[in-house]
């Protein structure tokens, strides 16, 4: 009877979309700092410390609407490279979504993410303003594309510009001061959606992108964190 009771309060919690984003443990689990990390991305991320994949989205970039967060364990040990590559959705290289339909729009990104100490309970990172972040794909040129009854990318408005990942950007010792200091955006700006509350996110961490959330697409951010 207690377990019907706890079955159904989790029933209703998750119904709600509040209770806790259970933290699952991944492969990279040989440094000595273990890490807690805890991320929502409108729409999809994948993160690597240094080279390492340590996490992608469970929800493909290919789902329209994908909000979701994640909480995840790995470890790791100081310098901690943490590096983002980050996706909105678009559907092509117009930039767009619901293309043909009456939504057809130019969607929206947004990132906000933290990272703790498992075993002291420290906040070791945010998202915040010491990130910096680099656009590889960058879509429609001119927002006059999402009103195209036939929106072709690399016509007209429809415009792109598609950039390579600069070697060696993973690495601790990668040169990015050419790279953008990231924007904060606010929660109103960002309008977080399914998942979001699912975190209890620390005041420091803050919504971030490049400096663009509508037409900058793809974009790569990192922060490396030099000691404890
Ligand atoms: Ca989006
Ligand atoms: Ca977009």
């Amino acid at each position: 009877m207690k377990y019907l009771g706890y079955t159904l309060l989790t029933m209703l919690l998750v119904s709600c979309g509040r209770a806790p984003v259970e933290a699952r443990k991944t492969a990279v689990n040989e440094g000595a700092v273990t890490i807690r990390g805890e991320v929502w991305a409108d729409n999809w991320f994948q993160l690597y410390l240094g080279e390492e994949l340590v996490v992608e989205d469970s929800v493909p970039i290919t789902t329209e609407r994908s909000f979701n967060a994640e909480s995840f364990e790995f470890s790791g040990d100081y310098p901690l490279v943490l590096n983002f590559v980050v996706k909105d959705f678009k559907q092509n290289d117009t930039g767009l979504e619901y293309i043909g339909s009456r939504r057809q729009q130019i969607g929206d990104g947004g990132l906000i993410a933290q990272f703790t100490n498992v075993d002291t309970g420290e906040v070791i990172a945010v998202t915040d303003r010491n990130w910096k972040c680099f656009v590889l794909h960058e879509a429609p040129l001119d927002p006059d594309c999402a009103h195209e009854r036939n929106p072709q990318a690399g016509s007209g408005p429809c415009g792109f510009l598609e950039r390579e990942e600069p070697a060696g950007w993973k690495a601790a010792g990668f040169d990015d001061q050419s790279w953008e200091a990231v924007t904060e955006f606010s929660k109103q700006e960002v309008r977080p959606k399914d998942g979001y509350d699912r975190i209890r996110w620390d005041r420091s961490a803050k919504f971030i992108w490049s400096s663009d959330l509508k037409i900058h697409n793809t974009v790569i951010c990192r922060l490396v964190i030099d000691k404890p």
